[in-house]
């Protein structure tokens, strides 16, 4: 009963703010947010940077969630995820992203991998949004060893995950390269060959959208990061560079996002260091931006702000 009991306060309790403007969560460091719709709702999903004192790199064990109905008022969730929940794991909850099929939600992450040097991409499963996530394969969907670009050990990192009209999954990520591949059904195998897109200044945080019949990709580039964009007719390519949508990101030599259409309106959702006072590249947090298309599809570039 006392377990029944635990189990039922954990996927319950939430706690509700609003800051009123960005960022959209002040009181915990997040990065790499991954906004998903879903009935009338967007779920955050972003990786914690805990953030200790004089330490100057990412720590992060852990994902967070955060619902809301209108973009302003957010409920935190019980932490649905941890990079331990991987077992063939050794840590770094880097960027993720949560999509539904038929009424279950896959969670593609970057971790470090335990014996494949290098980070590594997994697929955790559940029934909800909220969780719980459970490991979905009990090894790594991607490793270090089937890309094999570079030597560098953060290559497999950032994943996108995509569902085209047909019903076709698409996984697209990487460091220093844009790999991509086609999903099985199941949603936890990769199907078919591992291929490579050219991109002008490619650098990581690839996300996928569709517009009016246009694919964008959207990625991170050069470093300190900004966000450019191409476009596309067809996932398969080719992709045409359209520029940059977003400039630096405040303090955060970082940058990531993710697009969404919610409620007949555009936002772009990405991370910055805009807390005060030790916000920061190890200390992100999250704002939310309209997003505006032209008539040809292009995007107009990204205004940020602060409130
Ligand atoms: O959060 C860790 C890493 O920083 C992500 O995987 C990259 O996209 C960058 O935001």
């Amino acid at each position: 009963k006392i377990a029944v009991l635990a189990l039922f306060s954990f996927y319950n309790v939430s706690t509700a703010q609003s800051t009123g403007g960005n960022p959209v969560i002040n009181n915990e460091f997040l990065g790499d947010p991954a906004a998903m719709v879903h009935k009338g709702k967007v779920y955050l999903y972003a990786g914690h940077d805990e953030a200790p004192d004089d330490f100057h790199f990412y720590k992060m064990n852990e994902w967070k969630v955060y619902s809301s109905s209108d973009l302003k008022t957010w409920d935190k969730h019980p932490v649905p995820l941890k990079a331990s929940d991987f077992a063939w794991a050794s840590g770094d909850a880097w960027a993720s992203q949560v999509i539904e099929r038929d009424g279950k939600f896959y969670w593609y992450v970057t971790v470090s991998h335990k014996t494949v040097p290098g980070k590594a991409i997994g697929v955790a499963v559940s029934d909800s949004p909220l969780g719980p996530f459970k490991d979905a394969l009990g090894k790594a969907l991607v490793t270090n060893d089937m890309t094999k670009k570079t030597h560098i050990d953060w290559d497999d990192i950032d994943p996108t995950v995509y569902i085209d009209d047909k019903g076709q999954g698409w996984l697209f990520w990487g460091n220093t390269a844009c790999y991509y591949a086609k999903l099985k059904p199941n949603m936890t195998e990769l199907d078919g060959e591992i291929k490579t897109i050219d991109l002008p200044k490619y650098t990581e945080a690839p996300y996928i959208h569709k517009k009016n019949g246009w694919y964008y990709l959207s990625y991170a580039t050069g470093f300190p990061e900004k966000i450019a964009y191409a476009m596309s007719k067809s996932l398969d390519g080719p992709w045409e560079y359209k520029g940059i949508l977003n400039e630096l990101a405040g303090n955060s030599n970082t940058n990531h996002q993710s697009i969404i259409e919610f409620k007949g309106k555009d936002y772009f959702i990405y991370h910055n260091g805009a807390i005060e006072p030790n916000g920061g590249s190890f200390r992100r947090s999250v704002s939310i931006e309209h997003l505006y298309y032209n008539k040809d599809g292009t995007i107009k570039p990204i205004i940020m702000t602060t409130k």
